[in-house]
């Protein structure tokens, strides 16, 4: 200290220029480039402390996250009322965008009026400050004429550090600025307001959404810049917002997209980040502060403060007799007696001197020439930190989106405001310099709000306000698949009183209760080789099947995919027999077996009639097929002559399955609790264990003939009549595998009260129409139609893509079943979702993904809960049948939905649970499909032959 003094005792003797003292003296404000790259680097450091819940608690640098989600993109429009409290003046305002006569085109028209907060509610209570927001609101509304009798949307400008979980929320942390207000601290300002409003009566507003002012400034300068992803305000305060990508702020669900972060880069330094950069005259002015030890960082650089840094300054040269010859009056000791409105005074280039001489005197000083010349340097010093220190954090923020996007270049802009940078000569223009000198690689362009940081604001709440009501009828959309419990317990009683009817009637049924002639599950004794073919929704595939006695669990077994095109699908029967025989002497080259003469197994994903294990008549083709002249007809018969048409191999066809059959012998094999099989793939079914005695219509069917051919010869005579006939050799049997095709529930209309629109087009479009309804609902076939039906409705209603309708989204089967697994996969981004779209030539933006993932979660959950309730019926029944209180069983599953879905397994588990509570069902995931199933029910049909 002692050392200043002689120092500057030295100097004054020599009439240097004036400046060069007040460099020395203030050489520790004089930041170069590389002190402003280490803060720039510090802040960097802020940034990610503030983002990652790890750090945020302590973190001096609050990133606080807006729910902000996207900068105006256009769409935006609506009349809004706006509050903007908390900068240098409280406003009321009226926004109104693109609405109503005379607004230019994508114009904004504002109507604003100020209203000065009283002192004392600067330092009263909260609900008193509130309250004469609130009475300000009303006035302007009278005084607007403004009709108190409508219900008007808010926008709410609150320029402090809040903790928002949404947009219409905010918990105060605290006060800064002029502003200490009691008893909000904790509290959410929103409701706060909200409270105050109805207190004063008379004005019927909703609060939409709260933002921070960097936040609405920001929003106020995208409106016509699509590059403006940065808000700053250097004002009474100073603070900066920026969009940051979702994944980064840990303290916000989700991954996808961006929101807006509130810095609060006012309190960088709290934590003793910039303790080097701090001097004593900052240390004063901190002291003396409302707030000590807070808002470091804003301290060294806002108006509320840049003025008393340079009064402190001066006071403390004149005390050291660097200025006015050492005199120091009253005026200069009394705080506040110099403004930041006089720095930037002093600072205009031509009347700058006069006005620092003007002010000097005013603080009953009589300077010289020199003194004015020295502090109006003081002052350019200082006002020349704050830009630089912006300047800093502004290269820190920008570093980071440049990082974030991967850019080695960036173009942004930055929306600024605030009076300091709007009122002060010289502000814009040096940070603008510095900026541009720190990050070189960027294209920086700096616009000012024209218009305060309402109509931001008002954006915000626009977006807001088109969020809530598209997400509003988004809901209104969806809720039709929004099954109620009460709902799903009807399905689940039509579902059992569609598989009571189908047992008795004889007649067409709408869930048809098919007779497998399957009796047993296996029992470990099968063995031997055996060829599974296996005709599913989407492909066909052949299997070796190799059966080792008693090796239970390990049957060796190969096979080989084939898929069916589309043209042989809805071919003619011949050519999708010949094509099947085709594969099936493909894959018997390929095993080397073509002499073998296999036994095999068919299994038939479709609704076949059967009269013996190794006849089936296809009653009605189901999923994607339609091929000619096979409804009605033996597929077996069929597969037979096809066989022969080509002549090259022969087989042994001893059983034609369904595939649900085939899946629950498959998992059978391994669990001997499971008597269902389960698909719910392309198509979907269920089969089950059911007790011969129910099974009415077989009687009349099957009759006594039939059984001699499973029972070992000779036996039959004796009894002739069918009844008695069973006991003997039947004393086993009492259960048959019914295969349900409950696919075709609802064929009678009994669905109808929930299907929706969209599933009536699905099904006017599909190629059986009226058929299979409950399938339709729930089946991979149909679940990315509907979707697309879905999609379509809802662009249409311009809620998605733009309202934009690509011959795309009006293109039956592009939206695939699988792009439902992948979009509704927890582990997918948002951005891979929009990739997914992308691909689909849907150009979508954030918003639209999540819509689309929220349609695909309501398809898939409808179809999924109809499954399970489909389910209870069934256990339940078994459960009945058996007299049994509580039922323990395993069901059989396969089917790429099943299998592949990310959650459409989970929530037909637990659907069937629900509905069936006296049961405790386990689902075993078929691993080999159903083809090992058909060569156990051909391996036990051979063996009882050879009985
Ligand atoms: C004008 C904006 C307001 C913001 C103010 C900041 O409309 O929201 O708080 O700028 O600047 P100040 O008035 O504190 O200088
Ligand atoms: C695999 C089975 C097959 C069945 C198919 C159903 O082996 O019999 O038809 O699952 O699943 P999808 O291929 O229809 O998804
Ligand atoms: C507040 C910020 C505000 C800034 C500018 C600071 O004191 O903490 O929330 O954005 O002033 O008004
Ligand atoms: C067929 C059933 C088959 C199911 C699953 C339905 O379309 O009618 O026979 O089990 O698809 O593949």
């Amino acid at each position: 200290m002692l050392a200043v003094h002689l120092v500057s005792f030295f100097f004054s003797k020599l009439q240097e220029d004036p400046t060069k003292k007040v460099d020395r003296f203030l050489y520790a404000m004089r930041l170069h480039d590389d002190q402003l790259r280490d803060i720039s680097a510090r802040f960097q450091a802020e940034i990610k402390k503030g983002l990652s819940s790890e750090s945020n608690a302590a973190a001096a640098v609050k990133m606080l996250p807006t729910h902000v989600r996207s900068t105006p993109d256009g769409t935006e429009k609506g009349q809004f009322l706006a509050l903007d409290l908390g900068g240098s003046k409280f406003k009321v305002l009226q926004v109104k965008v693109r609405e109503g006569m005379g607004i230019r085109k994508g114009g904004v028209e504002i109507e604003e009026k100020n209203y000065p907060i009283p002192k004392e509610l600067l330092t009263g209570r909260g609900t008193e400050l509130f309250d004469h927001v609130a009475e300000s609101l009303k006035d302007f509304m009278q005084e607007k004429n403004i009709s108190m009798e409508k219900k008007h949307p808010l926008a709410f400008t609150f320029s402090f550090p809040c903790e928002q979980s949404s947009l219409d929320q905010g918990l105060l942390l605290n006060w800064s600025k002029k502003y200490r207000v009691r008893g909000l601290q904790g509290k959410d300002v929103v409701q706060v307001l909200r409270d105050a409003i109805d207190r004063t009566g008379g004005v019927d507003v909703e609060v939409l959404a709260m933002v921070n002012d960097t936040v609405a400034t920001m929003m106020t300068c995208g409106f016509d810049d699509n590059y403006c992803d940065v808000g700053l305000i250097i004002g009474t305060g100073t603070n900066a917002c920026y969009m940051e990508g979702l994944r980064h702020i840990d303290l916000v669900e989700g991954d996808e997209g961006r929101m807006c972060v509130n810095t609060e880069w006012g309190g960088f330094g709290d934590d003793g980040a910039l303790d080097d950069f701090i001097t004593e005259f900052d240390r004063d002015v901190d002291a003396a502060s409302s707030n000590p030890g807070k808002q470091i960082f804003e301290k060294m650089i806002s108006g509320m403060y840049l003025g008393e840094i340079v009064r402190l300054v001066v006071l403390k040269m004149a005390k050291l007799g660097l200025l006015f010859d050492g005199h120091v009056s009253d005026a200069l000791r009394t705080k506040g007696k110099i403004t930041t409105a006089n720095v930037a005074a002093m600072e205009e280039n031509k009347n700058g001197l006069n006005n620092t001489k003007k002010l000097l005197i005013d603080l009953d000083l009589t300077p010289t020439m020199d003194d004015c010349i020295a502090v109006q340097h003081v002052s350019t010093i200082v006002s020349f930190r704050s830009s630089n220190l912006v300047a800093a954090g502004l290269a820190a923020i920008l570093t980071r989106i440049r990082q974030n996007r991967n850019l080695r270049a960036l173009r942004i802009t930055v929306g600024v405001d605030g009076t300091v940078y709007k009122t002060h000569p010289q502000y814009p223009k040096r940070l603008h310099k510095v900026v541009r000198r720190l990050l070189p690689e960027c294209h920086v362009r700096f616009v000012l709000s024209d218009s305060g940081s309402s109509k931001g604001a008002a954006l915000v709440s626009a977006v807001a306000q088109r969020l809530a009501s598209r997400k509003r009828q988004v809901d209104e959309t969806l809720c039709p698949f929004r099954l109620s419990r009460e709902q799903l317990q009807l399905v689940k009683a039509k579902m059992r009183a569609g598989l009571e009817a189908g047992l008795q009637t004889k007649g067409p049924s709408a869930i048809k209760m098919l007779p497998s002639f399957v009796y047993y599950t296996p029992d470990g004794t099968e063995h031997g080789k055996y060829l599974a073919l296996d005709l599913g929704g989407t492909n066909f595939r052949a299997m070796l099947v190799n059966f080792k006695k008693g090796m239970q669990q390990n049957a060796r077994l190969y096979h080989k995919i084939y898929t069916i095109p589309l043209e042989i699908m809805q071919g003619t029967g011949e050519e999708l027999f010949d094509h099947l025989a085709q594969c099936v002497s493909d894959f018997l080259d390929y095993m080397g077996m073509k002499n073998a003469r296999l036994p095999a197994g068919f299994t038939f994903s479709f609704p076949c009639e059967q009269t013996a294990i190794d006849t089936g008549t296809l009653v009605s083709w189901t999923k994607g097929f339609k091929a000619t002249d096979c409804e009605g007809h033996d597929v077996v018969e069929m597969l037979r002559e096809a066989i022969k048409r080509r002549n090259e191999f022969d087989l042994d066809i001893v059983a034609v399955v369904n595939d649900t059959v085939g899946t629950m012998m498959s998992c059978a094999y391994e669990d001997p609790q499971c008597e269902i099989g389960l698909i719910a793939g392309t198509g979907t079914n269920v089969c089950y264990m059911e007790e011969l005695k129910n099974i009415e219509k077989t009687e009349q069917k099957t009759g006594r003939v039939k059984r001699e051919e499973g029972t070992p010869k000779g036996e039959e005579d004796k009894q002739g009549d069918g009844s008695e006939g069973e006991k003997e050799g039947d004393a086993e049997i009492q259960k048959m595998c019914i295969n349900t095709e409950w696919g075709g529930l609802g064929d009678d209309g009994s669905l109808d009260d929930i299907i929706t629109p969209y599933d009536v087009e699905v099904n006017q479009n599909s190629v059986n129409p009226g058929k299979q309804r409950f399938e339709k609902l729930t089946s991979g076939m149909y679940l990315g139609e509907i979707v697309r039906q879905v999609l379509l409705d809802l662009t249409r209603g311009g809620l998605l893509f733009r309202g934009h309708v690509t011959e795309t989204l009006k293109t039956p089967g592009i939206f695939e079943t699988k792009y439902l697994s992948q979009i509704e996969s927890d582990r997918l981004a948002l951005l891979q979702v929009r990739c997914i779209l992308q691909q689909l030539g849907l150009d979508s933006n954030c918003e639209d993904s999540i819509i689309v993932k929220e349609v695909c979660g309501a398809v898939s959950r409808r179809a999924a809960q109809l499954c399970g309730a489909g389910m209870a019926a069934v256990v339940d029944k078994i459960r009945e049948n058996r007299g049994l209180d509580h039922l323990n069983i395993t069901v059989g599953v396969d089917g790429a939905l099943y299998k592949l879905h990310p959650h459409f397994s989970r929530v037909l588990q637990e659907t069937a649970r629900v509905f069936a509570p006296q049961c405790n069902v386990t689902f075993l995931p078929s691993e080999e499909g159903s083809g090992k199933g058909a060569a156990l029910i051909t391996a036990v049909a051979r063996q009882k032959q050879e009985m």
